[in-house]
């Protein structure tokens, strides 16, 4: 049985990750790969209520580094319950957000260092990463500005503007650090752009994939 791909869906506020991970998995479904369609934190019954305790506002302020230690115990949970058996059984996982939302929201954002998030990426993960990465990038007010249409904000919408800019420019240093997982997606487009933008991607994912199965 081939392995199946690891793709992220990555980027802040309002972007437009859930809106464009049913398209990407209409498209790869009438492509006849099989998906598992999952997100974090979240995507066990566990680590969904890790996500409630992370989400929510509440009085008490939560140490910096309780929430990055919540972030890895939901995705360590997440892992062995839901990837990397998908994975194992030859299905494409899609995740709305992974690890590079914690470089960009607890390192970028928080200010807790790289290194120690990558030490915790390493015991949690050990070799797993995603194969693909698609970052939804606009700036912070236009993905604001729709999130905020939504309603009730939640612990992290609550955030001023400085922390959303570290956290985009985060994203961005992540992808230019990464050239070849990570593919830019100008997500202040409209959402026919968006998605032409998205068809190339998986038109060169697919290629690379029927590539390498033929040469193996
Ligand atoms: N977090 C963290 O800190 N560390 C971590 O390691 C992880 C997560 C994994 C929950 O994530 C929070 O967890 C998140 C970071 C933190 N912070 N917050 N908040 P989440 O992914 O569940 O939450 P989110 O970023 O708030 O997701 P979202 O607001 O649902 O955004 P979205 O999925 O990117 O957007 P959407 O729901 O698809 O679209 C928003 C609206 O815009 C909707 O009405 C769409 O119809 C509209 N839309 C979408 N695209 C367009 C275009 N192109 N034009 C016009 N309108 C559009």
């Amino acid at each position: 049985m081939t392995r199946g791909v690891f793709i992220t869906i990555e980027g802040g506020e309002g972007v437009g990750k859930s809106t464009n991970i049913q398209y990407l998995a209409e498209q790869l479904s009438s492509a006849g790969i099989a998906l598992c369609l999952t997100r974090e934190p979240g995507g066990t019954p566990l680590a969904e209520d890790v996500r409630k305790l992370l989400l929510s506002p509440r009085e008490e302020a939560v140490a910096e580094n309780t929430e990055l230690l919540l972030m890895f115990a939901a995705r360590a949970q997440h892992i062995a319950q839901v990837i990397e058996p998908a994975l194992a059984r030859g299905e494409w996982v899609i995740c709305d957000r992974f690890t590079d939302a914690t470089y960009a929201y607890q390192g970028g954002g928080r200010g807790i260092s790289l290194s120690k998030i990558s030490d915790l990426e390493q015991w949690v993960q050990g070799e797993l990463r995603p194969d693909y990465t698609l970052l939804l990038d606009a700036p912070v007010d236009v993905g604001l500005g729709r999130a905020h249409k939504r309603g009730e904000l939640d612990r992290f919408e609550r955030e001023q503007q400085d922390f959303f800019d570290k956290v985009r420019a985060t994203y961005l240093s992540l992808a230019k650090a990464n050239p070849d997982r990570f593919r830019i997606i100008n997500a202040a487009q409209s959402l026919a752009e968006v998605q032409q933008d998205l068809a190339i991607v998986i038109t060169e994912m697919l290629a690379a994939v029927a590539g390498l199965k033929a040469s193996s």
